[in-house]
């Protein structure tokens, strides 16, 4: 074992899912390491713990997976329980965490963004519970980043990750497991694949784009050996470094492969595509886009026809900026509601308190209680479920949920790679306003509340401050403008657009158009397109 000197590096807060830089950056000397003696100090120390270690299979992947397992093995861990060629998806590894009672795991992903030598590389720590590091955790490993003398690595060959065995390294045992096969049993109990299998028996087709990344294997071992889906319905289906120049977000501007089928003549039935971690999902059916928090809400709606859940959910949950169709779903059936800040860490209380077993973002992730993360296959799996039960046409079952809920016209824009100074100013004088918001009108709407929103959470009781500046109309729009806590490249600034319809007259319109003049009021009061001098958001979902 050898103990090697170093100094504090700037710049290793992690932000809304783990820390994430340039590729180049995580592979300077000791940035890497630095980080990794962070987490484990941060958690008090790895002597005799267990840990479950893998990513996405992205540039860097495997040389950061041996480095991790000799800093475990030096640290005095127990075991490592590893995907084999260091390969988890993320909800995978959330499984496994839970499923051998370790003491957490880490995960390399910088999950949507791209991956590559000249792209992004990321590292996070998941909890016993398997969700990731609450804040009070990640602000601890933080501190610890900027004190850091000295970590503690072994010297020794790479370890054999290529096969399914149990080796040893200084004493610290070694498993590595297949890394799809108990995250396919854990589904199988949960959903009904005999009846998804005689769906896809009776001619259903599916494309399922794995955008390169780690969801290949997953999809291909679930939806075509175990459930009949055709061959070939997985595209995309091998997990390559650069995720093949391809930018993993599924949404329809990155999945547009997807959109082009889903839209064109001969589409299939169902359409889906997950990110690089394999945590998110894109749904779509033959001419149709599923906003994802109206998927979320349709999932709330409709969980209790999979076998997993037929006993009802407990409570549902989704984060701020997301819509609120979801709240008016949990209204019908009477459960409660939670609102979070952005990002998976904050469910992770709920669920572990028994509050919800669903939970969701705008962002295209949506989960449940069987793990502690989102899950892009579970939902693409839940809605399999949902259409195999209901025998209903992806449109039919988003038009019938519009006819009882209500449609909550919704839409998110981004404003990419803009100069930091200039986003943080635009925030700072926007939360210098919000006193002086309410009570005014702006395109014609008044104004009923505006604040920067602050969480409580009502299991820990802990505070979270600055999460995101929200301005609510009469009638149920608001907008809501925060900035990405996982880009690596200047600001990205996230605005969050919605506005409730109850006329079915009303539920076929363009969102961009219903949702127009709230576009146009969030441009009134914060003025994105002026500061940054875009014309228009660089990504719309
Ligand atoms: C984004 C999404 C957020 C999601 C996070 C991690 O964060 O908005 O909803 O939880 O990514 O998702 P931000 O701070 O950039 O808005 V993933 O799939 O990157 O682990
Ligand atoms: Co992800």
């Amino acid at each position: 074992m050898t103990t090697v000197s170093t100094t504090p590096i700037d710049g290793q807060k992690p932000g809304t899912s783990g820390l994430r830089k340039k590729t180049r950056v995580f592979m300077q000397p000791h940035y890497l390491e630095n980080f990794v003696q962070s987490i484990f100090d941060g958690i008090g120390g790895a002597q005799g713990k267990t840990f479950v270690l893998g990513g996405d299979g992205r540039y860097f992947n495997t040389q950061a997976a041996q480095v991790i397992i000799r800093m475990a093995a030096a640290n005095g861990a127990a075991h490592v329980i590893v995907g084999r060629d260091g390969l988890l998806s993320t909800p995978a590894a959330s499984h496994l965490i839970r499923l051998n009672k370790t003491d957490g795991g880490i995960i390399m992903s910088a999950s949507h963004n791209p991956g590559g030598e000249e792209e992004d590389f990321g590292v996070k720590f998941n909890m016993s519970n398997g969700g990731p590091a609450p804040e009070s955790v990640t602000n601890a490993m933080f501190e610890r980043t900027t004190t850091i003398t000295a970590y503690h690595i072994e010297e020794a060959q790479d370890v054999d990750l290529h096969r399914v065995a149990e080796s040893e390294l200084a004493g610290m045992k070694i498993t590595v497991v297949d890394p799809v096969a108990d995250y396919a049993a854990l589904m199988e109990t949960l959903f009904d694949f005999d009846a998804i299998r005689a769906m896809f028996a009776n001619g259903f087709r599916i494309r399922f784009d794995a955008m390169c990344a780690i969801t290949g294997p997953y999809g291909q071992e679930i939806l075509e050996n175990r459930l009949g889906a055709a061959a070939g319905s997985v595209v995309n289906g091998t997990p390559l470094p650069d995720f093949g120049g391809m930018h993993p977000d599924p949404n329809p501007t990155w999945a547009h492969d997807l959109m082009d089928v889903m839209n064109g003549d001969d589409a299939p039935d169902f359409g889906a595509a997950s990110d690089g971690d394999g945590d998110r999902n894109m749904v779509v059916g033959p001419n149709i886009y599923i906003s994802p928090s109206d998927s979320l809400a349709v999932l709330a709606a409709n969980a209790h026809l999979a076998k997993g859940y037929t006993k009802g959910l407990k409570g549902v949950a989704r984060s701020m900026p997301t819509s609120a169709a979801v709240d008016r779903v949990a209204e019908k059936l009477g459960l409660d509601c939670f609102e979070t800040p952005t990002g998976w860490k904050f469910f992770g209380n709920l669920m572990d308190d028994g509050r919800v077993s669903l939970c969701g973002e705008e962002s295209f992730g949506t989960g449940s209680d069987h793990i502690r993360e989102k899950d892009g296959l579970w939902a693409v799996l839940m809605w399999l479920n949902i259409l195999a039960k209901r025998e209903m046409s992806v449109a039919e079952v988003m038009h019938d949920h519009w006819q009882s809920f209500g449609r909550n016209f919704y839409s998110r824009h981004d404003y990419e790679a803009v100069d930091s100074d200039t986003a943080n100013a635009m925030i700072a004088d926007l939360r210098g306003k919000l006193g002086d918001l309410p009570g005014q009108t702006v395109q014609g709407h008044r104004i009923a509340m505006a604040d920067d929103y602050t969480y409580h959470d009502p299991v820990d009781g802990s505070v979270s401050k600055h999460q995101g500046v929200r301005v609510m109309f009469d009638g149920g729009a608001r907008f809501v403008i925060r900035l990405s806590g996982t880009g690596t490249t200047g600001a990205t600034i996230r605005l969050y657009l919605e506005a409730l319809e109850t006329d079915p007259a009303a539920f076929d319109q363009d969102p961009q158009v219903a949702l127009d003049w709230v576009i146009r009021a969030a441009e009134d009061i914060a003025g994105i397109r002026t500061r940054t001098g875009k014309s228009g958001p660089d990504v719309t979902t």
